[in-house]
């Protein structure tokens, strides 16, 4: 009888409900009926997503023609209306109407099979923070079966139910639940802690983003994703052949997430953030050079050319700040500064002998091709340099995991 876990790229497996001895073949194939078998119920929920948006129209194009006022199915689709336009008053809409139960599992259902709902209404709704909200988030990730099922597997089922909201505080309470539920699920402990698998949940999205982003050019390899959660199990490292799943299972399909209002972090951890020629004034010699510019991940990258593979030059935009500017030589300009009153900004270049040396900038000053051009980057680079709280929340969380030494 076979006792252990097997990885593959798409899941992992518990072969040991089978009495029977499977060869090293036929494990092979189980596995990938499983893991297909999830896929396509994924699929299948998408569709259902889809069809019941359809159904809820048509529901209230009948109950508006056929007049009658009071039918269930018209309070029905007027509770999800409502529900979409404010989340709360739409659930007291249809627990005063008789078509909900005031408890979490009632309504945490209602959420969960989402029919006609707006996954950001129901992720604003799942995310508020008061106790029944806070009891209808437990109830609804409850209602997710994640046995048997790889990190990735258990997110993409998640992350599609309903949209993270922007908030760092929601995003910490929903993905804290996640974890929670995940580490329920899975009957081999193999996360020392739920803070574990809090990280790595964030560590598989942000992977997501690298590997699929195409302003991301330096795609992270395997080794890479391994040493960044070097630690976070307890001060352990988790199974090599665990990392190696995860990694292989994002770089073979990328996240799909709800449709979004491109306004909050679940976005900019899912988009590129912004590329594009800009004129580069030098540190010491101001002459002006043409650079291919990519925002990414807090830092700032130029080339020489868009195909180049190595940048001429990276700034951190950690300590810096973006202000307007004028120039007699260039139109629409602006420069990045040091705000710590450092003089020089923190930033590394390659000479013209190819070695890498430190930046000799007081200033960055730039100038793009329309005003426009110049108020874009200037908002993407301030969105950039602003610090999102949820990143310190991680760093806290990412912290914890690496020296815990109580398992939970
Ligand atoms: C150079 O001027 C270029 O403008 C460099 O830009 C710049 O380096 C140099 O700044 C500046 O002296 P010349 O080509 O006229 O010599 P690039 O590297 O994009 O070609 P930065 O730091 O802006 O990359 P200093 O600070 O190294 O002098």
């Amino acid at each position: 009888m076979l006792k252990e876990t097997v990885y593959t790229m798409g899941t992992a497996t518990h072969i040991d409900t089978f009495n029977i001895e499977l060869t090293q073949e036929q494990q092979k194939i189980l596995i990938d009926i499983r893991r297909r078998k999830t896929e396509l119920l994924l699929e299948i929920q998408q569709l259902k997503d889809e069809l019941s948006e359809v159904v809820s129209e048509v529901e209230s194009l009948e109950s508006g023609e056929d007049g009658k006022s009071r039918s269930k199915a018209k309070m029905m689709s007027i509770g999800r209306k409502k529900f979409n336009m404010d989340p709360k008053k739409g659930i007291e809409y249809l627990i005063e109407n008789g078509l909900l139960q005031e408890t979490p599992e009632s309504v945490a259902q209602f959420l969960h099979k989402g029919e006609g709902l707006n996954k950001t209404a129901i992720g604003d709704y799942l995310g508020e923070k008061n106790d029944f909200n806070e009891n209808v988030l437990k109830a609804f990730v409850e209602l997710h079966d994640f046995t048997d099922l790889i990190l990735v597997q258990a997110l993409r089922q998640f992350l599609w139910s309903f949209r993270l909201p922007g908030e760092a505080q929601k995003i910490d309470r929903m993905m804290e639940c996640f974890a929670k539920r995940y580490c329920d699920c899975q009957g081999n402990n193999i996360f020392e802690n739920s803070d574990t698998c809090y990280v790595l949940s964030f560590a598989i999205i942000m992977l997501n983003t690298s590997l699929h982003n195409p302003s991301v050019k330096d795609k992270p390899t395997i080794e890479q994703f391994i040493k960044m959660n070097q630690g976070i199990n307890n001060g352990q490292d988790l199974p090599r052949e665990l990392l190696v799943s995860l990694y292989d299972s994002i770089k073979a399909e990328p996240f799909k997430i709800p449709e979004d209002d491109g306004n909050d972090l679940m976005h900019t951890f899912f988009n590129p953030d912004k590329e594009g020629w800009l004129w580069k004034q030098g540190g010491r010699y101001k002459s002006w050079k043409r650079r291919w510019f990519i925002l990414n991940d807090n830092c700032l990258y130029y080339f020489e050319y868009t195909t180049d593979k190595e940048p001429r030059g990276i700034i951190p935009l950690e300590n810096i700040s973006v202000r307007e500017c004028t120039d007699r030589q260039k139109q629409h300009c602006f420069e990045l500064y040091a705000s710590g009153g450092a003089e020089f900004i923190k930033a590394c270049k390659t000479d013209s002998e190819g070695k890498v040396v430190e930046g000799k900038h007081q200033v960055y000053r730039m100038s793009a091709s329309s005003e426009n051009e110049k108020n874009d980057w200037m908002l993407r680079l301030g969105q950039s340099i602003s610090h999102h709280p949820f990143y310190d929340m991680l760093a806290n969380r990412k912290r914890k995991a690496q020296h815990n030494h109580a398992k939970n």
